[in-house]
């Protein structure tokens, strides 16, 4: 029996355990038990050992065979471990086979960077989120001995209505906070959505800056706003939007948001969670997709955070690509390499300020593309859309006409859709077959 005080106890020495499944190459199954360790070690947990098991098939009970698993643990036990991290989605089942089996702490990747998350969420909004997540995870798994509820409820017992097992009255706590976090989650979205609205009163142009964590998304906002947010060697340092105002050489002016980061295997509950901050990246008039050039990785960190964007609807959108961080660009058959592959990509370092003009000249690019004036007519019983257009702000003229109102202005790539049946096609020529 797990006792509640090493339930209070903070777990400090790991072994990691990276899965090859068969359809994965040992570079990248190598790659992501690096990342692995690096997740772990933001945690202030010390990685003791790491090892890789090639797997043939999962198996039930323990995901790896039983063999492997008492291998495992005996090895862990040996080197003083006190938790092991997997680096597979455990079951909850499979979670709790392990810790009957070991008598140790147990987790899997998606706590270790749920974890990560709730040590770096600061703002309500953030923290709400994060306990979410963490709370959806847990519901499932509440028969373990380690959970961070029990942590939480100090290994005490709680309050079980008449006729409830413990394990009952646990649900229902979570389910209650759960519901909780929920109502209060969405009154804090709603002042959040108020801002943003206030803000698309002035008609800016926007851009969010998304990639991998740790790409050096904030550095930019930084180097391209003056702001003076938070970077740092840390993996998810960011957790919140945050959104500045960038002027461009030429006088223009553009919002640029900074976006929590994207990982490879990303807790599903967490991109649900964080749906509302990723709106931002949403409405936003196109993105920059910022890589680390120095990181042998950058294919699959590409990819991940194409695929999250997908997945939260950002898609279809302008993407400036850019390279960062080209100031540690390694050896040049590399940085060759990725030139081949992505020829319409801008190389910058944030850090020193090389090639941030030509990242400039591209954003005045697309805003010179997308700002484009438009005419259009609206039939007068279109109040909604009328509505968004003043919201949207960028009318230049308007005047009332017997079929409707006449608008010239400039609007944001967003409401393409929206205008795209009230534009006023220009006359073709005479002799024109148009
Ligand atoms: N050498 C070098 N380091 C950089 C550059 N840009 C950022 N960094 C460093 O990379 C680390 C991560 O930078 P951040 O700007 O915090 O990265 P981020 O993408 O905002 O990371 P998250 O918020 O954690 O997702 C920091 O230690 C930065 O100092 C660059 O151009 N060159
Ligand atoms: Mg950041």
């Amino acid at each position: 029996m797990i006792t509640s005080e090493e339930i209070q106890k903070k777990v400090t020495r790991a072994l990691i355990v990276g899965v090859q499944m068969p359809s994965m190459d040992a570079r990248e199954a190598q790659a992501l038990l690096d990342e692995l360790r690096e997740l772990v070690e933001n945690l202030q947990i010390e990685v003791v050992d790491s090892v890789l098991v090639r797997l043939r098939e999962t198996s039930p009970h323990f995901l790896v065979g039983t063999g492997k698993t008492e291998q495992l643990i005996a090895h862990a036990k040996e080197l003083n471990c006190d938790v092991i991290v997997i680096d597979e989605d455990l079951s909850p089942a499979q979670q709790r086979n392990w810790e009957a089996e070991s008598k140790l702490c147990i987790i899997d990747r998606r706590e270790v960077i749920l974890d990560i998350f709730a040590d770096r969420a600061h703002t309500r909004e953030a923290i709400l989120q994060v306990g979410l997540a963490r709370m959806e995870y847990s519901l499932p798994r509440l028969k373990r001995a380690w959970t961070h509820l029990s942590r939480q409820r100090g290994g005490g017992t709680s309050a079980r209505g008449q006729g409830e097992t413990q394990l009952e009255a646990d649900r229902r706590i979570v389910r209650d906070r759960i519901a909780k976090f929920k109502v209060e989650l969405a009154s804090v979205q709603q002042h959040r959505e108020v801002q943003r609205r206030k803000r698309m009163r002035v008609p800016l142009p926007t851009a969010s800056i998304v990639g991998y964590t740790n790409a050096g998304k904030s550095t930019l906002l930084n180097r391209l706003t003056g702001a003076s947010v938070l970077a740092e060697d840390k993996l998810f340092a960011t957790l919140d939007p945050t959104t500045r105002q960038a002027t461009l050489p030429d006088g223009q002016m553009v919002l640029l948001t900074d976006t929590v980061g994207f990982i490879r295997r990303l807790p599903h509950s967490l991109v649900d969670a964080f749906k509302a901050t990723l709106e931002e990246t949403v409405v936003a008039d196109f993105l920059i997709h910022v890589i680390d050039v120095s990181n042998p990785d950058l294919e699959e960190h590409s990819r991940t955070t194409l695929a999250v964007l997908e997945e939260i609807g950002a898609v279809g959108k302008r993407v400036i690509t850019v390279f960062n961080k080209i100031d540690q660009r390694g050896d040049a058959e590399h940085l060759n390499a990725v030139h081949m592959h992505h020829p319409d990509a801008v190389y910058v370092s944030a850090f020193t300020g090389e090639g941030i003009g030509t990242l400039e000249q591209r954003i005045m690019e697309i805003l010179h593309e997308t700002n484009r004036a438009v005419e259009l007519l609206v039939p007068h019983d279109r109040y909604d859309v009328l509505g968004r257009l003043h919201n949207a702000g960028g009318i230049h003229h308007q005047e009332t006409r017997d079929e409707g109102v006449y608008l010239v202005g400039r609007f944001p790539p967003n409401l393409t859709g929206v205008i795209a049946p009230f534009r006023v096609v220009p006359v073709a020529p005479a002799g024109g077959d148009a």
